[in-house]
């Protein structure tokens, strides 16, 4: 049986034309910055996203604690979405590796306005600890791979900047919201202090992150990496896969969110399952099981025996991600295992 695997854009095997530039990659050790295949792809992403220099990391989750750790001191407080990556998958690293407290607020479709963060900012006028980063998702996974609008951008980097406090993006799917709105990388990472971007998503590469910011923030971001035990040596073999998934894989995005528009489009509504359609902007698309007969292992079990793979996540919700390793036939496909799993 063909699987069609909805999972995550996280489970891509990496194309035939992508290991062919694997092989080919020229090497060095990183360690000494001497890896040419590692600086030209830090460069590439410096340039894409507007900032003076770039480092690659081994995760997202990598580059985001890096940027934790650089853009705060222990004891300080950082304001994120309630339903944030960092918030909830990233095993409560920011108090372990970075001692901060989190301060966790509710977005609409997982979006915090300007005036929210206005509200809940600590100052140095109290006693207690102070606000010193926001971290911002986009697009936004858990509410469904929702774009964070650009005005609401400036406005946070506007108050923040006048604030003193630094502001931080986790743009695992950056590449995801550019393809969707047009909008350049570099206009969006020019709200924050530091931006990190995901080759290993919808890109395509089987590992990587590249975290950027200016001279200052990137010196300190190696440190911190070194401390993670995230320096790494020939990695280029590893960064050809990021140069080739930028060359050839970011383009065709456009194609993962309209067969993510299908999917939701045809299955809304089926069985009781609930979608905003709203939220359906990118590549991703969560379902609501809250009124439908199938409970979420239910469902699951049941597409998977058909041969469909998505994940639960959180209370009562399904998602399921398009990506490039399912065509357009996969989709149609998906769509009537749907029909037959929530009829019954
Ligand atoms: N997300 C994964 C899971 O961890 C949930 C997925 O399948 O979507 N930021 C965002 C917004 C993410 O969605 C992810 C991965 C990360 C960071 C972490 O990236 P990795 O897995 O490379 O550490």
């Amino acid at each position: 049986m063909d699987i069609i695997d909805l999972r995550s854009d996280t489970v891509t095997k990496p194309s035939r034309g992508m290991r062919k530039a694997i092989s080919k990659a020229a090497v060095g050790d990183d360690g000494f910055g001497e890896d040419p295949t590692v600086n030209r792809l830090q460069e590439m992403a410096a340039e894409l996203l507007g900032k003076e220099e770039a480092l690659f990391t081994a995760s997202g989750t990598m580059s985001n604690q890096i940027a934790i750790k650089v853009l705060t001191n222990p004891g300080d407080e950082v304001i994120l979405e309630v339903d944030s990556h960092t918030f909830n998958y990233e095993s409560g690293a920011p108090a372990v590796i970075s001692r901060v407290q989190l301060r966790p607020l509710k977005g609409k479709r997982g979006m915090l306005t300007a005036e929210q963060i206005a509200q809940t900012i600590r100052g140095p006028e109290t006693p207690y600890l102070e606000t010193k980063l926001v971290c911002l998702e986009n697009t936004h996974n858990r509410a469904g791979g929702t774009v964070f609008p650009l005005e609401e951008m400036k406005k946070i980097g506007d108050l923040c900047r006048a604030k003193g406090i630094r502001v931080y993006l986790d743009g695992a799917r950056l590449f995801n919201a550019s393809v969707a709105t047009g909008i350049s990388l570099a206009e969006y990472a020019r709200n924050c202090d530091a931006v990190s971007v995901c080759l290993s998503k919808g890109l395509g590469a089987p590992v990587g992150s590249l975290l950027a910011g200016d001279k200052e923030f990137i010196r300190r971001a190696k440190k911190a990496r070194k401390l993670l035990g995230g320096g790494m040596r020939q990695v280029g073999i590893l960064a050809a896969a990021g140069i080739y998934a930028l060359e050839n894989n970011l383009g065709r995005l456009a194609e993962d969110h309209r067969r993510a528009r299908y999917l939701a489009e045809e299955i809304n509504g089926l069985g009781g399952i609930e979608i905003d359609m709203d939220a359906v902007q990118t590549n991703i698309v969560v379902m609501s099981l809250a009124n439908c007969k199938l409970t979420v292992p239910q469902a699951i079990e049941g597409l998977k025996k058909e041969g469909v793979l998505v994940v639960p996540f959180g209370h009562q919700r399904i998602r399921a991600v398009t990506h490039l390793d399912v065509s357009l036939k996969d989709i149609r496909k998906a769509v009537e295992i749907f029909r037959r799993v929530f009829a019954r």
